[in-house]
């Protein structure tokens, strides 16, 4: 288990209670410190006036602010940000202090295995069913990735709906063994970003800048492509990426990555959780 210091979670958390709550909390101790400052024949109990009155104004506040933690559990999200934690939609939806990272693309790009590689798992045994989300601690910041099946894009553009910081991961073909680089991947690509351009101009106003990594997968499999054709696809991405940045915003990056750990000039998946740490700051 990752050590994780959840004491500026639960500061956070307060601040945000005390935020959203300030009147219920605030108003009676204006209005009880108000009437203890009135009238000059009060009371006086060790030397202060109404003593009893600055008691209640200043333990009034705190009690209502106890009795807010103890109905509206702020703290619960704390006890769900636990390395490897799986979460449901509805889950996710509820986190509001974890940034959530989207990993989309078509089907069999290697999404699932990214994921499973910064828990330092092998390669995706199953086919990805739904919306799934998962804890990572990486270096003292938690994140929960969210996981979709490629097939079905309405889970893209609802795991859209959620992302403070998006992977978009893409590839040569949809084979895992195959060097052939196939130009209709490529177009199917294009036609995926496409759907998702167009679901962000239809839902959202202000959602178009989002950091973001554009990770060309599978670079393992295209070491021994004819010289040409790896440079027409490498440009081609490229290009395609041009027009993601410019869609998305400056905080975005072109990575051409394998999930292979025997590839020599693999990039580490901790780059990546480097990287997608420094977009949600
Ligand atoms: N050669 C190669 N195969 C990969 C790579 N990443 C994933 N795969 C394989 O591609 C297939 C699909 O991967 P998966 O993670 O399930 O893709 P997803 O549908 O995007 O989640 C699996 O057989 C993986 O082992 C990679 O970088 N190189
Ligand atoms: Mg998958």
């Amino acid at each position: 288990m990752k050590k994780f210091n959840k004491l500026n979670l639960y500061i956070k958390i307060l601040i945000i209670l005390i935020k959203k709550y300030s009147r219920i909390i605030f108003i009676p101790f204006g209005i009880i410190s108000f009437i203890a400052t009135l009238g000059t024949t009060t009371p006086t109990i060790l030397g202060i006036k109404n003593l009893h009155l600055w008691i209640a104004a200043f333990s009034l506040p705190l009690a209502i602010l106890i009795i807010l933690i103890i109905i509206k559990k702020p703290f619960s999200e704390i006890k769900k940000i636990k390395e490897g934690e799986i979460l449901n939609i509805d889950e996710i939806k509820n986190l509001h202090l974890t940034p959530k990272i989207i990993i989309i693309g078509l089907s069999n790009v290697g999404k699932t295995t990214l994921i499973n590689s910064f828990f330092h798992e092998r390669f995706a045994k199953s086919r990805t069913q739904n919306i799934e989300g998962r804890i990572k601690i990486h270096k003292n910041q938690a994140l929960c990735l969210i996981d979709m099946s490629g097939e079905q894009i309405y889970h893209a553009y609802q795991v859209l709906k959620l992302a403070n910081f998006i992977v978009l991961m893409v590839d040569h073909s949809e084979s895992h063994s195959s060097k052939k680089i196939v130009l209709s991947r490529q177009s199917d690509v294009r036609d995926f970003i496409e759907k998702i351009k167009d679901n962000v101009d239809g839902n959202y106003d202000d959602k178009k800048s989002i950091p973001s990594l554009f990770i060309v997968n599978k670079k393992d499999l295209w070491s021994e492509s004819a010289e040409k054709s790896k440079e027409a696809l490498q440009s081609n991405y490229k290009n395609i990426y041009k027009e993601w940045k410019n869609y998305f915003g400056d905080k975005s990056e072109y990575i051409e990555y394998t999930n292979k750990n025997d590839y020599d000039e693999k990039i580490s998946s901790a780059v990546i959780l480097d990287k997608i740490c420094e977009g949600v700051k």
